[in-house]
């Protein structure tokens, strides 16, 4: 793990803690501190720096440059930095009788249940618990049900079954830093990241690596130089065309080394999915030639491919296929040339052009410090259009019955409408660069959608924002009609042109809510709502099967960050990714259009 995540994960289990030993729940003192180290947590995992270099250049002073990082925060990370450990987190855990690492992370299972099941039960681990659940005595402490001791049971099975497997935001920055060094490593020709990395999906479980060479002398150098690269700190295995190294982040990294004349062949073997490699070996055999991760051989054993993945693809008949969709789910099909059947559907024809990396102009969902964002929409903005080069971005600020992030009630709503209206005449005024001339900046709302199905924010506001998102925060265990109708009275509102986040879940902690997706895809499509793809890496919701269904079902999508902070609309390369994955087109994302164009387009 690195430092920031170390810290982050400490400054969630104190937040925990807090919770948990705090009897009322009520102290305005400790709400404010849990709030603190939850915050300062996220922000820790997004940092795209080292907290220890930070600290190493410019002590606390830097430290405290860092977004929701107090002086007593602060002084914790110093602590940490210098010490290795925060006295303060240690006292918590000694004053907690239970085992707080086991239960922290099992999602929905929170400090007020813990300390019930601990009190009633002696429950002091994830063991005591799944036992207690397993002999039904759960159901009869107070404020317990026989629905709440399986819904625990379901969350201990979830938790068992999650793997090692990381988030793709979590190693991004990381397995591009390796591959653009292999790419400059002397004596190689190509370096490439293959594998699920370059699939783009939503979890990894071990990088791989894939090099050509200038010449055979060179293939040890390359070895070397990859186990011995500073993120490494282990070396599993070495052979003469292979590394396995371990990561110091825990993560695993494979490295291949092959000749020039294999480089396609390879980048197609490895790149996966094996599905989609099985799949394609059998067509390559249907046509009288034999396709490895050497070559495309004829029945002579002539070299017929190889070089690249262009003229694999090529000698077996198709189109070349995106690496996203490589998961032997149809693509192999639409791939074909010639294919008659096909042909006839005039659209239909082919693979679909899916969205690029670069398509996208705004980005609609987007939080200011006005709630839980931490900078100011004029801040956000200029990062947006200066060092993302987006041409406008919607400010999307909680409303009032999050009180959590103190949302924003109808007067604020129309007031910071009214301020987005003065600041976009300024920033065009002081834009002495000739930046993106045309930046806007829309005045929207992520507004809560209540448990009865009802928004918390009256119509006559909504309808005076430009562009209006509404999503599900709360009530996640109702029952999947119940969910789906709150979803399908949000879409029905004239007012609310986006569903954002629509199934609630987060990967590799919690499910989200139930939802009956096509029956919420099928009313989206006669209300022309738009449906989200939030491309914050721990969500990516709607996942791939879902884009799928939308676009299948001529739903209109969009892809935001769900930024809190200007770094993060970096996030937006995994949004593209996950569409790619559901074979969306630039005409299904309509953040691919101008601003005028999209506010003409919405309903
Ligand atoms: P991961 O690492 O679990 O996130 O997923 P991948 O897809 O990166 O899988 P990995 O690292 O085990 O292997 C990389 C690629 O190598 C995989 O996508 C396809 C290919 N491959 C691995 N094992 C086999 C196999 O037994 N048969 C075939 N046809 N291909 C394989
Ligand atoms: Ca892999
Ligand atoms: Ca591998
Ligand atoms: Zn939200």
């Amino acid at each position: 793990m690195s430092k920031n995540s170390e810290i982050a994960k400490i400054f969630r289990e104190i937040a925990f803690m807090l919770q948990t030993l705090d009897e009322k729940n009520s102290e305005p003192n400790t709400i404010f501190k849990i709030r603190s180290y939850n915050k300062a947590a996220d922000e820790l995992q997004n940092l795209p720096f080292d907290i220890g270099d930070i600290y190493k250049k410019e002590k606390i002073k830097g430290l405290l440059k860092i977004p929701s990082i107090g002086k007593a925060i602060a002084a914790k990370l110093e602590e940490y930095i210098t010490t290795g450990r925060i006295h303060y987190y240690n006292e918590l855990k000694e004053n907690l009788p239970i085992d707080i690492n086991q239960f922290f992370g099992l999602e929905g299972i929170g400090p007020k249940t813990i300390k019930s099941l601990y009190k009633n039960l002696g429950i002091k681990n994830i063991s005591d618990l799944e036992r207690a659940a397993l002999d039904h005595k759960i159901r009869n402490v107070p404020g317990f049900s026989i629905k709440k001791e399986e819904l625990i049971l379901k969350k201990i099975q979830f938790f068992r079954k999650r793997s090692g497997r990381r988030l793709i935001g979590d190693v991004y920055p990381l397995v591009k830093r390796i591959e653009e060094r292999l790419s400059s490593c002397t004596g190689v020709k190509q370096a490439i990241v293959v594998g699920s990395f370059r699939r783009m999906k939503e979890t990894i479980g071990d990088i791989d690596y894939l090099v050509s060479i200038v010449s055979e002398k060179d293939r040890s150098n390359v070895l070397d130089y990859f186990t011995t690269m500073p993120e490494v700190s282990e070396i599993s295995g070495r052979g003469s065309s292979k590394a396995f190294v371990k990561l110091n982040n825990g993560i695993d990294a494979d490295l291949l080394v092959v000749p020039e004349e294999s480089f396609g062949s390879a980048m197609q073997y490895f790149t996966g999915s094996k599905e989609h490699g099985i799949a394609l070996r059998k067509l390559a055999i249907s046509n009288g030639l034999r396709l490895n991760e050497w070559g495309v051989f004829d029945k002579e054993n002539n070299r017929v491919a190889g070089f690249t993945e262009e003229e694999i693809y090529q000698v077996l008949g198709l189109e070349w296929i995106p690496p996203e969709m490589r998961e032997n789910k149809g693509e192999i099909e639409r791939a074909k040339k010639n294919n008659d059947r096909i042909k006839n559907y005039e659209k239909k024809s082919g693979l679909p052009e899916l969205i690029a990396y670069d398509d996208l102009k705004g980005d609609l969902q987007v939080h200011s410090n006005k709630t839980d964002g931490t900078m100011s929409i004029e801040e956000m903005a200029l990062k947006a259009r200066d060092n993302f080069g987006l041409e406008y971005i919607a400010i999307s600020d909680h409303t009032k019955s999050l009180k959590l992030t103190n949302g924003l009630d109808e007067i604020q709503l129309l007031n910071q409408a009214n301020e987005i209206a003065e600041i976009n005449d300024r920033i065009k005024i002081n834009n002495l660069n000739n930046n993106n001339k045309n930046f806007r900046i829309l005045s929207s709302a992520e507004v809560n959608i209540l448990k009865d199905g009802n928004l918390d924010i009256s119509n006559n506001v909504l309808d005076k924002l430009d562009i209006v998102g509404a999503a599900i925060h709360s009530h996640f265990s109702l029952p999947i009609e119940i969910q789906t109708a709150r979803l399908i009275e949000t879409a029905k509102n004239p007012n609310i042109d986006i569903i954002f986040h629509p199934t609630g879940r987060i990967i590799n902690r919690r499910d989200g809510y139930p939802v009956n997706i096509s029956k919420l895809i099928e009313v989206a499509n006669e209300t022309d709502t738009i449906l989200e793809i939030d491309a914050h890496y721990d969500r990516l919701d709607l996942k791939d099967e879902y884009i799928r269904m939308a676009v299948e079902n001529n739903v209109k999508l969009v892809i935001d960050s769900d930024a809190h902070h200007p770094l993060h609309y970096s996030f937006l390369v995994f949004g593209i990714g996950q569409a790619r994955r559901g074979w969306a087109k630039k005409s299904d994302i309509l953040n691919t259009l101008s601003a005028k164009e999209l506010i003409d387009n919405i309903k």
